[in-house]
């Protein structure tokens, strides 16, 4: 009889000394925090704006999620063709109102995200979660938690508070650590007259919003940082070194977006730094084509780099992964799960190398044969691993024709 493919794969990667059965079984208990944005362009439901902040979605495909129905809908529809354990990343603009009810960003509650709480209930998922420091009237000449304006500063800062009360009740209804990020678009277009005041004021804001008595077990709060947007070219308050520093005096988690440093410096190189020096460390994955442009994430060099850093340093269960990325191009949920499904397959590449041979090399000064190694390891048979993943979750392989008929079912109805 003929061997499967699978099976000829695993023999095959026998012989590199790497075991193929534990590599799908890592990939399959490792989270990916799913970005919920991707389905809507970042719009939300509860200010109606268009998306500022310095951050923007560009193109104009049908059937964007306009409704809390028609998110949830199209995020199951994304989750049924992915396989592995999944988190769901909301923003606190995806509040839920009755109707005609409205509130403040400052006074939002957890009732306001009790259908989303059902919505992990159900399919036995966590959830993460981010306050929304953009897209609102209160923020003000692009100003947030850095706002020379005590009535906007401190608008944010009970922003900051209300949701860290939140993310504790999404944990505790899940049972699910909630992971809660700060990121706040706060910059100058043009050269400032002073870059330190407005540090010593988000700096003072976070240390009011982290006053709030919360359970560290149960919230993980994370910090952003980033290098310009659009409109803020010249100045971002929360840049690489606030957020580690401010990360670091605080013994928050410090997160990294590959789409928030400049165009040649690597998220891949400043992982192992950052793991020798936190517990935990967070990831935004994406991916910029010549600047923090959101593109869907691809099977590239970059996010395979990632993953090995991730993978090779033991660490998959200290970084929290999510992705962020936002295409209103192309079919929306075709780009979640391809990204999805790129930053998984990366992850099984690499969890497909024989990381002890090659280190060993590396000590041993043998270029030679590492160059050699890494270069005919991009041929073996990776892609009859990954389908056998795909088969272990019960997820087709194919998602395109999927995705076709939900447009034309649902989508183009919209
Ligand atoms: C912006 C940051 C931030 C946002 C999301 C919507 O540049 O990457 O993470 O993309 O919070
Ligand atoms: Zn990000």
């Amino acid at each position: 009889m003929k061997m499967s493919r699978y099976k000829e794969a695993k023999k095959i990667y026998e012989k590199l000394s790497v075991d193929t059965e534990k590599a799908i079984e890592s990939l399959q208990n490792t989270p990916i925090s799913i970005h919920c944005w991707q389905g809507d362009d970042v719009i939300g439901f509860d200010a109606g704006e268009s998306l500022s902040g310095g951050i923007q979605t560009t193109g104009n495909y049908i059937g964007r999620a306009k409704t809390p129905e028609q998110l949830m809908a199209d995020i199951d529809k994304a989750f049924s063709l992915l396989g592995g354990k999944k988190k769901l990343n909301l923003h606190a603009c995806y509040a839920i109102f009755e109707q005609g009810e409205k509130v403040g960003r400052d006074k939002l509650e957890p009732k306001h995200f009790e259908k989303w709480v059902d919505f992990a209930k159900q399919r036995n998922i966590g959830i993460d979660f981010n306050p929304t420091f953009f897209a609102h009237p209160m923020v003000k000449d692009n100003l947030t938690l850095s706002s020379p304006d005590e009535d906007v500063r401190s608008y944010w800062v009970n922003h900051g508070k209300a949701c860290i009360k939140i993310a504790q009740y999404f944990a505790e209804q899940t049972g699910i650590p909630c992971v809660m990020n700060i990121w706040i678009p706060d910059g100058y277009k043009d050269i400032p007259a002073d870059r330190f005041s407005p540090r010593q004021r988000f700096k003072k804001s976070l240390d009011e919003i982290l006053a709030v008595d919360y359970d560290k077990s149960k919230v993980f709060v994370t910090l952003e940082s980033k290098v310009f947007g659009i409109g803020l070219e010249s100045y971002t308050v929360g840049s690489s070194e606030f957020c580690l520093s401010y990360s670091n005096y605080k013994g928050i988690t410090p997160l990294m977006d590959n789409g928030h440093y400049h165009p040649t410096e690597l998220v891949s190189d400043k992982i192992s730094s950052l793991l020798l020096f936190n517990e935990k460390i967070a990831l935004h994955i994406t991916r910029g084509v010549r600047w923090d442009s959101d593109h869907v994430v691809l099977f590239d060099d970059e996010t395979k780099e990632i993953a090995k850093e991730i993978v090779r340093n033991n660490a998959l269960d200290r970084v929290f992964i999510a992705t962020d990325y936002f295409d209103a191009s192309i079919n929306r949920i075709s780009a979640w799960v391809t990204g999805v499904r790129n930053v998984q397959k990366a992850l099984l590449f690499a969890l497909l190398q024989p990381n002890e041979d090659l280190k060993l090399k590396q000590d041993e000064s043998d270029f030679t044969s590492l160059m050699v190694m890494q270069e005919e390891l991009k041929t073996a048979p990776f892609g009859d691993v990954w389908e056998e993943f795909l088969k272990r979750e019960k997820v087709e392989k194919d998602y395109l024709t999927t995705v076709k008929e939900y447009e034309k079912e649902v989508l183009v109805n919209r």
